[in-house]
C-alpha cells in the first residue's frame, strides 16, 4: 500500500481547519478524482474533525485550533485510476508556522516531516497578507501606498517573510536550491479565494499580482510540472460563528465550496483535484 506523504504549510487564519472538514466531507461523496475507500473495516478515528464537521452541517464557522494542536486523521484513498493509498492529513494551530519564522527554528517532529514528504501544500489567504508596495520614489510616503494598513514596525511584507519561511523550510529538508525542485511537488492554495474581487483567470497571475516575490521565488525554485497554484474557495461564502447560513443546511455542505485550478476555466465542486494533483507523481 502506497503511503505518500504530506507537509501542509499555513498559518493562523488560512482555512486549514475548513478545508480539511470540506475535503473530507468530499472525499466521502464518492464523486471526485480521490474517494475514501469504503472497503475500510474500522471507519477512522474523526475525532479531530468533530468540530468543524458539526459547524458546516450548522452552516456555521468553526473555532480557531488551540495553538499547540497537533493532529491529524488517516485517509484511506483511491484515485481514479483505482490506485488505493493511506495519507495522514494534518490540522494545528497555524501559530506554530509563525513560531518557526520568529525563532529561526524547527521543532524536531517537524524536521521529520518536512524531509520525507512527497509533496508540500502551501496555503496563503491573499486577503490576510500584509504588503507595502512601495517603490524608492515614494518610500518617504510608504503609509500612504501599502495596501490599506500602514507600515508597522514588526510587520514584516508577506513577500519577504513567505520567502524567508520557505527558504527556512527548505534548508532544513536538506533541499537545494540550485537545481529546479521536482520532488517535493508543491500545491499552492489560494485560500478563501471568492474573499478576492478578481477578473484574472489564472491563479498563479493572481498570486503574482499580490505577492510578486513570492511566485517569483516558486517558479524559479520548483520545475514547472512540479509546481501548481490553485484558487480555493472551501466554503464558497463567508461564514459567521454564531448566525446560521441557510444556504449552507439546506442544500448541505457538500454543495458548497469550489477550486480553480491553475490553468483557469470554471469553478470546479471537486476540492480534492489539488490533492489529486499532488500526489498524482508520488
Ligand atoms: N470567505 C471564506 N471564508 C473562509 C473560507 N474557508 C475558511 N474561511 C474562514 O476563515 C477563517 C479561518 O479558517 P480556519 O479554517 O479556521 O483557519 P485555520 O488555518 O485552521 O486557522 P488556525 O486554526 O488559526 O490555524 C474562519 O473564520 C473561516 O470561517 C472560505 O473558503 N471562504
Ligand atoms: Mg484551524
Amino acid at each position: 500500500m502506497h503511503t505518500p506523504e504530506i507537509v501542509l504549510l499555513g498559518g493562523p487564519n488560512s482555512g486549514k481547519t475548513h478545508y480539511f472538514g470540506q475535503l473530507y466531507i468530499r472525499l466521502r461523496r464518492h464523486a471526485g478524482q480521490l474517494q475514501i475507500r469504503s472497503d475500510q473495516g474500522t471507519p477512522p478515528d474523526l475525532s479531530p474533525l468533530e468540530e468543524v464537521l458539526h459547524c458546516l452541517e450548522n452552516g456555521r464557522s468553526a473555532s480557531h485550533t488551540p495553538t499547540k494542536t497537533w493532529r491529524e486523521v488517516l485517509l484511506p484513498l483511491v484515485d481514479a485510476q483505482g490506485s488505493e493509498m493511506n495519507l495522514f492529513w494534518p490540522d494545528y494551530g497555524g501559530e506554530q508556522l509563525e513560531t518557526v519564522f520568529k525563532d529561526r527554528e524547527v521543532p524536531e517532529a517537524w524536521r521529520d516531516r518536512l524531509s520525507k514528504a512527497d509533496g508540500w501544500v502551501l496555503l496563503i489567504r491573499l486577503r490576510k497578507e500584509t504588503t507595502y508596495p512601495d517603490v524608492l520614489a515614494e518610500l518617504s510616503e510608504r503609509a500612504k501606498h501599502s495596501n490599506g494598513s500602514e507600515a508597522r514596525p514588526g510587520v514584516w511584507d508577506a513577500n519577504a517573510r513567505w520567502v524567508e519561511l520557505l527558504q527556512i523550510l527548505l534548508h532544513v529538508a536538506g533541499l537545494g536550491t540550485v537545481e529546479r525542485l521536482r520532488s517535493p511537488r508543491l500545491t499552492v492554495l489560494l485560500s478563501c479565494y471568492d474573499e478576492l474581487e478578481t477578473s484574472e483567470v489564472l491563479p498563479s497571475k493572481v498570486l503574482a499580482t499580490h505577492l510578486p516575490l513570492v511566485s517569483a521565488f516558486i517558479h524559479s525554485l520548483w520545475a514547472d510540472d512540479a509546481v501548481s497554484v490553485w484558487g480555493l474557495s472551501a466554503l464558497g461564502c463567508a461564514l459567521d460563528k454564531d448566525s446560521e447560513n441557510d444556504k449552507f443546511i439546506d442544500e448541505g455542505p457538500e454543495h458548497q465550496g469550489w477550486v480553480i485550478a491553475s490553468n483557469g476555466g470554471e469553478r470546479d465542486a471537486d476540492l480534492t483535484q489539488p490533492l489529486a494533483w499532488l500526489l498524482k507523481a508520488s
